[in-house]
């Protein structure tokens, strides 16, 4: 098999040289790049003691298995398979507690990140930076072949995230940086931990400003495997920076689960005029029609976007359902039920309304979160 031609030093253990340096490489589906890219780590890393950890996310392609057969006669480099989960946050964030490294490393599997500069941006933090960069908008960086939409849509969401930052970093949403132990331990309590967006994820959970060193690079094109950049991780993304910047007041979920709910009153009130206005059903049951369809938009919803990270599929998608169903006639119930009490101490009709209103999606949202889309 080719992975033996890669020839890492087989050391068979720090004692006599302590470990200083955890890579941290998040994979999914990169098969196709494990190898090279091991090759180029262990050329950039001449005389640093390090080790490479992968936190692959249960790939098809075999990512994983590949990784423990190198991992047989390399005791550098290691697989953390997590299964059933995906986030790149989450999965960057639990190969550094899965080292014992003192200063930890992130790279991308894909060689877009050049490896070239590690050893500086390593250097840095060792030298007393709490965190070193590689940045595609300082100096002689850059984005390579990207198209004007990418860009722009890479800028944008730079200046956003900047407006979040006590620390000034020109590139927040690099996926390439080293950072030591002691800065990430300080960040850990805050941490959102959602998303993919690791590093802006740490700098803004940071107690303190932290001292930040940059080092400009050239972002490669990917030559094998494919982008797992979608619309799922700019939703990601606006989560991640909502949740820093009003997390601390209002939970994120809460306000995504009102959302939804707000647009599912905009459905029901679509069924349920769309039928009156057919002529052909009584109201009653126009509005049960209308019920379960916004209920059913509801939870479609909720399951994409408000509870992304634990998203039910196949039959758990349908026993969930139900679930749903379930907690939200309850909620129904506590609605009818402290709007006619409200309106019974002598407040108006739409006091009462709003309450019980308000009453009832509270529930909703309490119940579904430990009983629908329990962890
Ligand atoms: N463990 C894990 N790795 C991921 C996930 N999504 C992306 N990756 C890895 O993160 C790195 C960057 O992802 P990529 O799709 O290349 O993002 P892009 O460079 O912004 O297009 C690659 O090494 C991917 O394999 C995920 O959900 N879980
Ligand atoms: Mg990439």
């Amino acid at each position: 098999m080719f992975h033996q031609a890669i020839a890492l030093d087989p050391r068979p253990s720090f004692e006599d040289a302590p470990l200083e340096l955890a890579v941290i490489i998040p994979t999914f589906n990169e098969a196709a790049n494990v190898e090279k890219l091991l090759g180029l780590l262990d050329q950039a890393l001449t005389g640093i003691v390090w080790e490479a950890i992968f936190v692959d996310d249960d790939s098809g392609d075999g990512t994983a298995e590949l990784i423990r057969a190198i991992g047989r006669t390399n005791i550098r480099v290691r697989v953390l398979q997590r299964l059933g989960r995906r986030g790149l946050s989450s999965a960057v964030i639990e190969g550094m507690m899965a080292t014992s490294a003192p200063v930890l490393a992130v790279i991308d599997a894909d060689l877009q990140h050049d490896e070239t500069i590690l050893p500086r941006l390593y250097a840095a933090v060792r030298d007393g930076a709490d965190l070193a960069v590689g940045s595609r908008y300082v100096g002689d960086g850059g984005v390579g072949e990207w198209d004007a939409k990418r860009h722009a849509a890479s800028r944008g969401a730079t200046m956003l995230a900047q407006r979040l930052l006590k620390t000034d970093l020109s590139d927040p949403m690099s996926g390439f940086f080293v950072i030591s132990r002691e800065a990430l331990q300080a960040s850990l309590p805050r941490l959102s931990g959602g998303g993919f967006k690791i590093l802006l994820d740490i700098a803004a959970s940071a107690p303190e400003p932290l001292k930040v060193a940059e080092l400009p690079y050239v972002f490669r094109t990917r030559t094998a495997g494919t982008s797992k950049l979608d619309l799922m991780v700019t939703a990601e993304y606006l989560k991640l920076v909502a949740d820093k910047a009003v997390g601390h007041i209002v939970p994120i979920r809460l306000i995504l689960f009102m959302l939804v709910g707000g647009l599912g009153v905009g459905v029901h009130l679509g069924v349920l005029g769309g039928m009156l206005l057919s002529g052909l059903v009584s109201f009653t049951l126009a509005q049960a029609a209308a019920v379960w369809t916004s209920m059913t938009f509801n939870f479609a919803l909720n399951n994409i976007f408000t509870y992304s990270d634990r998203r039910l599929r196949g039959s758990r998608f349908v026993t969930g359902l139900f679930s749903f169903y379930a907690v939200c006639l309850v909620g129904a119930a506590a609605n009818v039920g402290v709007g006619t009490w409200i309106h019974g101490t002598n407040h108006s009709w739409w006091v009462a309304g709003v309450a019980g209103a308000l009453i009832g999606s509270v529930w909703n949202f309490a119940a579904s979160s430990v009983i629908t889309w329990r962890k």
